[in-house]
C-alpha cells in the first residue's frame, strides 16, 4: 500500500501564514527548536510550507537511508537562495556548493582527490599540526600574563583565527600570522565577513532572492557587502600564491597546499578553482571553530571523559614513535568525542535532497522533484536513537548496536561536506594538543542554548579556562 502525497501530516497548506508566525514566534533563530517540536506534534514524517519553499521532514535513520539510496550521481540539495542570488548579482562563478548536474559532478571529482582523499592525510597533517601547536604556545603566553596558572576566556575569536589559520595554511601552504598579537586586520575583516554572511542568510532563507534585491533591504546590502568582502580578501591570497607559483617555479616536491596542486594540475578553468578555493576558504571558519568550542565545553563537563582521553593519547603518543598519522589512528575514542559533539551541537541543522524518483518514507508516497529534509539537529537529540541523549558519551558511538544512518553530521554521499577530511584533522589535532597540555574547565551550572544562525551557534558566550597541567 502507500498512502498519497496530500494526506502527509503538518500545516502545508498555509504557506504564508506559517512564514508569519514563524516571524512572529522568533523562529529565524530557532528553526531547530521548532523542528523538534513538530516532529513531537506530526510524528517522524511531516510537510510544511514556509513562504515559497515546501518541504517533507523526516527524522528517522532508516528514511534517511532510504533518502539518500536513492539519490543517484547528481545529488542536489536546497541551494541557499540569498548565496545564488549574490553570485548571480555580482557575475561570480559557482563552486561545487551552488553548482547541479555534470557541472557539479566533473568539478567534485577533481576537487575530491586534492581535498577528500585519504591519501592527502598525510600531506595535512604537518601543516594542521603546527597550527594546533601554535595554539597552545599562545595559551601558554596568556597564561604566564595571569599569573594565576589559569586563562580563561570567551575563546570565540581566537578559534576563527585558529580555523582561518589553518584552513589557509592546507589551501595556501602559507602562515597568515594569526595566532600572533598582531595580525593583519585584512583577515580579521575576512572573519568578520564570514560571520555576518551567515548572519544575514537566515532571515533571507524563504523569501526569493529578486525580490530581496528589488527592495534593496538593509539585509541584502549587508549580506552583498559581507560577500564583497569574502571574495575580495580570498582573491588577494590566491593572486598572491598564483604570482609566486609563476616567477619561481620553487621546489615542486614538497607539498605547497590545494591551490597550488589545482593550479599545477590544471584541470580546473583559473576562475572555477578560484570560486571553489572561495568556498573552502570561507566554510573553514566558523564550522570547526565553533565546533570545537562546544567541544571544549563538553569536555569542561565531562572531566571522566577528559581523563580518559588523555589516557588514549598518552598511549598512542607513545606507540606511534614521532608518526603523527599512526597515533592518530589509534584515537578511536577521540574521533568518537568529536562524532558525539556534532550529534548535539551538528553545524547545519537538516541535510536536504531533492528526489529524483518517487520514493516511499513513512508509508506515503513522495513524488521525485520534492524537496526532503533530514533533521539531524532534533535526530541527535531524540532518545529513539540515542539513549539518554542528553548525555555527552563519546563511548557510545563505540558499544552502539547500530550507528546506521546516525553519523551523518558532514552529509552523505557524493555530495557530502568537501572539507570534512581537513575539518576532522584539524579538530583531531587541535583537541590531542589541547588535551596534553591544558585541563579544560568551565563554571558549573552555565546553561548554554543553541541559536540558529544559518548554521547553529551558541546562543551566549562560553567561558572556558585552560590549566596548565
Ligand atoms: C557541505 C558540514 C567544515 C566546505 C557541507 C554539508 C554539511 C557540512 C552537513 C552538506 C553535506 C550534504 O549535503 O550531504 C560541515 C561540518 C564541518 C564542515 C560539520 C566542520 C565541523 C567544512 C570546511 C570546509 C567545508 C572546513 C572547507 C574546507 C564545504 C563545501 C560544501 C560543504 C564546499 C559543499 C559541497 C558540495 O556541495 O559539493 N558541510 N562542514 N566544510 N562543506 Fe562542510
Ligand atoms: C541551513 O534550511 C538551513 O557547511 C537551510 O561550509 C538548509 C541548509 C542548506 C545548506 C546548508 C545550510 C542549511 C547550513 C550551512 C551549510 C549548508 C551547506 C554548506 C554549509 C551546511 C542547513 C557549510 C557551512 C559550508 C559553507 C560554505 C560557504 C561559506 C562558502
Amino acid at each position: 500500500v502507500g498512502l498519497p502525497f496530500n494526506e502527509l501530516p503538518g500545516n502545508w497548506r498555509t504557506g504564508w501564514l506559517n512564514l508569519y508566525h514563524f516571524w512572529q514566534e522568533g523562529g529565524f533563530h530557532n528553526v531547530h527548536n521548532i523542528m523538534i517540536h513538530k516532529f513531537q506534534k506530526f510524528g517522524p514524517i511531516y510537510r510544511e510550507k514556509l513562504g515559497f519553499y515546501e518541504s517533507v521532514n523526516i527524522i528517522n535513520p532508516e528514511d534517511a537511508a532510504t533518502l539518500f539510496k536513492s539519490e543517484g550521481n547528481y545529488p542536489e540539495r536546497f541551494m541557499v537562495p540569498p548565496w545564488v542570488a549574490y553570485r548571480d548579482f555580482r557575475n561570480k562563478p559557482y563552486g561545487v556548493l551552488l553548482k547541479k548536474g555534470e557541472a557539479w559532478r566533473s568539478d567534485r571529482l577533481i576537487l575530491n582527490k586534492e581535498a577528500l582523499s585519504l591519501q592527502l592525510l598525510k600531506c595535512f597533517v604537518p601543516l594542521l599540526n603546527e597550527v594546533g601547536e601554535d595554539f597552545v604556545k599562545r595559551v601558554r603566553v596568556q597564561i604566564e600574563k595571569s599569573g594565576q596558572g589559569r586563562w580563561t576566556a570567551d575563546l570565540t575569536n581566537e578559534l576563527f583565527r585558529f580555523a582561518l589559520e589553518s584552513v589557509c595554511n592546507v589551501l595556501y601552504g602559507v602562515r597568515l600570522g594569526l595566532l600572533q598579537d598582531f595580525i593583519d586586520p585584512e583577515a580579521q575583516k575576512f572573519i568578520d565577513a564570514v560571520t555576518l554572511m551567515f548572519h544575514t542568510t537566515s532571515p533571507m532563507l524563504y523569501i526569493p532572492p529578486a525580490l530581496l534585491r528589488r527592495i534593496n533591504s538593509k539585509i541584502w546590502q549587508d549580506h552583498v557587502q559581507s560577500w564583497d568582502v569574502i571574495f575580495r580578501h580570498a582573491d588577494k591570497c590566491i593572486q598572491n600564491i598564483y604570482r609566486e607559483l609563476r616567477l619561481d617555479q620553487k621546489s615542486t616536491k614538497e607539498y605547497a597546499g590545494i591551490l597550488s596542486s589545482l593550479l599545477m594540475q590544471d584541470k580546473l578553468p583559473i576562475d572555477c578553482i578560484k570560486a571553489n578555493v572561495t568556498e573552502m576558504m570561507a566554510g573553514g571558519v566558523d564550522t570547526t571553530s565553533m565546533t570545537l568550542q562546544w567541544a571544549m565545553f563538553e569536555l569542561a563537563r565531562a572531566p571522566a571523559v577528559q581523563e580518559q582521553l588523555r589516557a588514549e593519547i598518552f598511549a598512542a603518543r607513545q606507540a606511534a614513535q614521532g608518526d603523527e598519522l599512526k597515533m592518530l589512528k589509534a584515537l578511536r575514542l577521540l574521533k568518537a568525542a568529536i562524532k558525539e559533539t556534532l550529534r548535539l551541537h551538528p553545524v547545519a541543522v537538516t541535510l536536504q535532497r531533492y528526489t529524483t524518483q518517487e520514493i516511499i518514507l513513512q508509508n506515503y508516497f513522495i513524488p521525485a522533484k520534492s524537496l526532503v529534509q533530514v533533521g539531524i539537529y532534533a535526530m541527535g537529540r531524540d532518545p529513539k536513537f540515542f539513549t539518554k541523549p542528553e548525555l555527552f558519551n563519546p563511548a557510545r558511538w563505540l558499544k552502539m548496536d547500530s550507528t546506521y544512518f546516525r553519523g551523518l553530521s558532514f552529509g552523505f554521499g557524493p555530495r557530502q561536506c568537501l572539507g570534512r577530511r581537513i575539518a576532522e584533522l584539524e579538530m583531531q589535532l587541535f583537541l590531542v594538543h589541547m588535551l596534553e597540555n591544558f585541563k579544560i574547565e568551565t563554571k558549573r551550572g552555565v546553561d548554554i542554548g543553541t541559536k540558529f544562525d544559518l548554521i547553529l551557534i551558541p546562543d551566549k558566550p562560553i567561558h572556558i579556562t585552560l590549566r596548565a597541567l
